[in-house]
Parts: C-alpha cells; sequence; structure tokens
C-alpha cells in the first residue's frame, strides 16, 4: 500500500508541473492575446525628440514609437496609445499595470534590468551637454562639473544623466531636475543651470530647433558610456518581450530597422553590433 502510495504522490507531483507549465504558457500568451483584443498598446514614452514625440495634433512619432508601432502590427496589435511620462516614473508606471511597454529610449542598465524585461536593443547614443557658447566653464565630464563647486547640471529626473551626474560626484543640490527638453534649454539661455544633459541626438535635435547663437554642444561626456536602449516589458510578460524579439530581429535582418531609426539619425548597425546580455551585464 505504503509503495502504491509513494507512486500517487509522485504522479500527482508531475501533474501539477505539466499543468502549471501549460497554465504558465498560457498565461504568458494571454498578455499578447489581451492586446490583440485591445487593438493596442499602451506605451511610456518622455516626448524628447528624436526618440520620442508628440506633434501639437498629437501624433505620436519619434524612432522608439515607430519601431514599436511596426512590431506590434506584425504582432496583430493594430497601434499604439501613448502616454508621457518621466523616465523615473516609466518602470513604476509598468510595473503598476499603466502601460504595456516603455518604448522611450529607456538606456538599458543592470538596475533598470532587474525591475524590467527588456527587448534586444534598438536605439544607442552616447551622452551629451548643453552649455552656453564657449563652453566658459570648460566641461568636459561630469566629474568638471562636480569640482566646480558653483555649477549646476540640468537632467531628467530618474534619468541616465542625473545618475551620471550625482555618481560622478555632483551634490544633489547641483543637479537641478529639469521635466523635458525645451525647459532645460530655457534654463540654459536663462543661465540658472550652467549645463543640460541628455542624449547627444536630443541634445542636436533642442539645438537645431533653438535657433540660438549662444549655445555650444559637449559630445561625448568624457567617461560617459554609450548606452542602448529596448522595448521594456513587465516582468510576467517574457512571453511577448520574446515574441517581440522575434520580429525586432526579422526587422534587423531585412534592413527595414535601418530604414525605420537612421533617418532619426540613429546607428542600426551600432544597436545590431550588441546584446540585451552584454547591456545588462555592463559594470
Ligand atoms: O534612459 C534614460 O534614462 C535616458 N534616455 C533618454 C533617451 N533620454 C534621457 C534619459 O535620462
Amino acid at each position: 500500500m505504503k509503495k502504491l502510495g509513494i507512486l500517487a504522490g509522485v504522479a500527482g507531483v508531475a501533474l501539477t508541473a505539466i499543468l502549471a507549465a501549460s497554465t504558465a504558457g498560457s498565461a504568458d500568451d494571454s498578455k499578447l492575446e489581451e492586446l490583440k483584443a485591445q487593438g493596442f498598446a499602451r506605451v511610456a514614452i518622455a516626448n524628447e525628440p528624436p526618440y520620442t514625440a508628440v506633434a501639437a495634433d498629437g501624433k505620436v512619432s519619434g524612432a522608439a514609437p515607430d519601431v514599436a508601432r511596426e512590431i506590434f502590427k506584425r504582432l496583430g496589435v493594430n497601434d499604439i496609445v501613448a502616454s508621457i511620462s518621466e523616465y523615473g516614473a516609466m518602470i513604476p508606471g509598468l510595473q503598476a499595470g499603466r502601460f504595456d511597454v516603455v518604448t522611450a529610449g529607456l538606456f538599458m542598465k543592470p538596475e533598470r534590468c532587474a525591475a524590467v524585461v527588456y527587448s534586444e536593443p534598438v536605439l544607442c547614443d552616447a551622452e551629451a551637454m548643453l552649455v552656453k557658447k564657449g563652453n566658459p566653464k570648460g566641461f568636459k565630464s561630469y566629474e568638471d562639473v562636480a569640482k566646480d563647486t558653483s555649477a549646476t547640471i540640468g537632467a531628467p529626473g530618474g534619468g541616465t544623466e542625473e545618475k551620471l551626474a550625482l555618481t560622478a560626484g555632483v551634490p544633489r543640490e547641483r543637479v537641478i531636475v529639469v521635466p523635458d527638453g525645451q525647459s532645460g534649454l530655457k534654463m540654459l539661455q536663462d543661465g540658472r543651470i550652467d549645463a543640460y544633459s541628455l542624449p547627444v541626438l536630443s541634445i542636436n535635435d533642442l539645438v537645431k530647433k533653438a535657433n540660438d547663437p549662444n549655445l555650444e554642444v559637449v559630445a561625448p561626456v568624457v567617461g560617459a558610456p554609450v548606452y542602448c536602449d529596448g522595448a521594456a516589458f513587465k516582468k510576467g510578460d517574457e512571453a511577448l518581450r520574446d515574441a517581440y524579439d522575434v520580429e525586432l530581429a526579422k526587422l534587423k535582418q531585412s534592413g527595414e530597422f535601418a530604414k525605420i531609426i537612421e533617418p532619426y539619425g540613429f546607428s542600426a548597425a551600432a544597436a545590431m553590433s550588441t546584446t540585451r546580455d552584454k547591456l545588462c551585464s555592463a559594470k
């Protein structure tokens, strides 16, 4: 009787495992099915051209949403609906279910890779600083800002540049959180900050549109890494992320990926030369 009991126990465990696996499998697939039924994916963006942009008529563009829109279409999700968010609020918003995915140039870094599930790389860029013409304080690095005890630097809240400045030793009170590019530009022009830091392509876009001869771009910021973003999904949505990656790989292989992102100034080769695993384990 005892032997029979043990066999029944083993069978029960096996059956539970099989059911759990199949349930988990169906639970994973349900997110994509849910988005298909919903007819759109809710994406978080920052409205920081050329990564992401919202026109006056509400039209969403930018390299990240354009890639996402194309991939979701191929997955049977007809459109994307974007919400503007501060970088520091994107991951909490994703985890709280306010967005289905972050497609905003949210750079892959170990601490973020621990909190979400990223796709393979999409947009890569170095860091830049916008300063007054002539770079009067001679900034080349975030450490230079730290050494100048009177200097202040603007950066997005919860963003990479804020973290880089703090890590380089700029005291909290000299790192000014700036909500968006236009505000950062104005604060620099008004002399309320001595530098404004964003990725190179974002700063270049601001300068091109500002048409102000009294501005200068310091790029790349010495000592700052080149970062790449990926689409960021909620933990538990690995199957959706995997399906996204299959379509992203096809786009990269066919040359369509380059056609989408390179007109914005991004390099397809840069994104294809690295991987999520490498970026998430970078020191
Ligand atoms: O991932 C980030 O934190 C940074 N990414 C972009 C595209 N702009 C600024 C932000 O800090």
